[in-house]
């Protein structure tokens, strides 16, 4: 096999070499011993670096007309199709997520290019008319400035598109700082910025851990600000580091999601949606299904089918394309889903299904757990409150629709829901009442399409939204107000006329 190759981060237009020279190797979470890549391990200096880099191209940058800056994006989805199957191979062996999964992050990132590019020619702004005479008033968006764009490993290369993208057509310049386990996917993101032309230090890419890398980017005076997307406690210090440097913040973080089973469901469809939005990516989205809500009228024929199929699932390399279920992404996350697994047996849960490391022959190179699903789980459980992040699933029971609402609603986090009913009336209910910035249909609580608004609620989030234009670009741009007198005297609006 040929030497793993050494990454750099890019600042200025050039690929350089962390100033303090450490690096990090990254590995296969599902063949530790395959080592991707070498990539730098950065700090303050760099960051410095960048933040200088950036600021001097943003004045340039955001003099480029939009419809022209629009153009690059345009170009980015395409070299993004050619390249798509040998993206989404490079980001399985990354981050282990099975490569049709991978070749939809793949999508998602082309989608945004796709979407966010048609606003270089509409980015609109609002006129209205002005209480005294011959005057104009308009408001018009505006860039930023440096945007540090902090992002996971769950979805390597879309979560840094839906920042990267809209942060380039509103006129802004970026810092990336992808997560330290998987920082291939927004290296090809960048090379295919630097291809299709983007100038010299309007796109930076610094890797590095979030203690040493993340946390100067957070607290740069020079940084205009901080989207973050990760768990809701490092959210919650980023959110204190912007507020120290009067930065903005917007902030996409934990999710501990239900999917509401009526008595009315179509089982078929409702088990089908569990499988899949609870152990897709191996459990390791903030949309996951991790909360499962049952009428206790189905709950035993529900478990039942759910346990089987679930059982059945192909846990292994997500590069076989027979495989269900990756490994987890570390050591840490796989430690993290065996103490829950504790915490819940200790809690008096029953875990029907799965509950132990799987580690016999290949599985013993990766971070392998196989499908979990605890039953006889209460609403006060920590396995019911906190975050997981792995394949491991909760199911509760609920007495009426209400009583699932409720439960449902009864979580520090809030964004993402699901309720299976033929009834309108329960569905309608339910689009009204479940506290969480996305709710689904007959469909499980993953799969969000990205010209829609992305976010949650509670500690999902601090009310920003990602994806559809409108709001995505509410993100990455500033209102500016502008009065016209064109009345040759002084006018005082609210005397002159009153
Ligand atoms: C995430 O869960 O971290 O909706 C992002 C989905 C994907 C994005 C998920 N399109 O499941």
């Amino acid at each position: 096999m040929a030497e793993p190759k050494t990454y750099r981060n890019f600042i200025d237009g050039e690929w350089i070499e962390a100033s303090a020279r450490q690096t990090r190797e990254n590995r296969n979470p599902a063949d530790k011993s395959e080592v991707i890549g070498t990539f730098q391990s950065s700090g303050q200096a760099d960051i410095d670096a960048a933040v200088e880099a950036a600021r001097k191209a943003w004045r340039r940058w955001r003099q480029v007309p939009a419809p022209k800056r629009a153009e690059h994006l345009f170009r980015m989805g395409e070299i993004l199709v050619r390249r798509k199957e040998e993206y989404a191979r490079e980001m399985t062996r990354e981050m282990g997520k099975p490569l049709r999964e991978a070749r939809g992050d793949v999508q998602e990132a082309i989608d945004v290019c796709y979407h966010i590019a048609g606003e270089g020619r509409r980015l609109h702004g609002h006129t209205t008319p002005s209480e005294l005479p011959n005057k104009s008033c308009l408001s018009m968006r505006v860039p930023l400035g440096v945007c540090g764009l902090i992002t996971p490993w769950n979805f390597p290369m879309a979560i840094p598109s839906w920042k990267l993208i809209p942060a380039l057509v509103c006129g802004n310049s970026v810092i990336i700082k992808p997560s330290s386990d998987a920082p291939l996917s927004a290296y090809h993101l960048v090379k295919v910025c630097q291809e299709v032309g983007i100038p010299r230090g309007v796109v930076n890419y610094v890797t590095g851990d979030g203690e040493s890398a993340g946390t100067p980017l957070t607290r740069h005076a020079g940084v205009a600000l901080i989207s973050f997307t990760g768990s809701s406690e490092t959210g919650r210090q980023v959110n204190l580091a912007c507020a120290d440097t009067y930065k903005r913040a917007a902030l996409e973080m934990g999710g501990k999601n239900a999917m509401i089973v009526m008595d009315d469901a179509r089982l078929d469809l409702a088990v089908e949606g569990a499988l899949w939005g609870a152990f897709a990516t191996t459990g390791q989205r903030c949309t996951a299904t991790s909360r499962i809500i049952v009428h206790k009228k189905i709950l035993k024929e529900f478990v039942d089918r759910f346990v089987e199929r679930a059982g059945s699932l192909k846990v292994g390399d997500g590069l076989d394309e027979s495989v269900d279920v990756g490994p987890l992404i570390n050591e840490a996350q796989l430690k993290k889903v065996m103490d829950y697994i504790q915490i819940g047996r200790d809690e008096g849960a029953d875990p029907v299904l799965g509950g132990v490391r799987l580690t016999k022959n290949e599985y013993g190179r990766g971070f392998f757990f196989p499908p979990t699903v605890f039953t006889g789980v209460t609403r006060g459980m920590r396995i019911a409150r906190e975050e997981i992040f792995g394949p491991v699933v909760c199911v509760l029971a609920a007495d009426s629709l209400e009583d699932a609402l409720e439960i449902a609603n009864d979580s520090p986090y809030g964004l993402s829901s699901s309720i299976y009913t033929q009834d309108v009336n329960k569905a309608f209910a339910a689009m009204r009442d479940l506290e969480t910035g996305i709710t689904y249909v007959n469909s499980s609580t993953i799969g969000a399409e990205t010209h829609l608004p992305f976010g949650g609620l509670k500690k999902s989030g601090n009310g920003h939204r990602e994806g559809a234009a409108h709001t995505a670009i509410d993100i990455f741009s500033e209102w500016k107000t502008v009065y016209v007198d064109y009345s040759g005297k002084l006018q005082k609006a609210q005397m002159d006329n009153n």
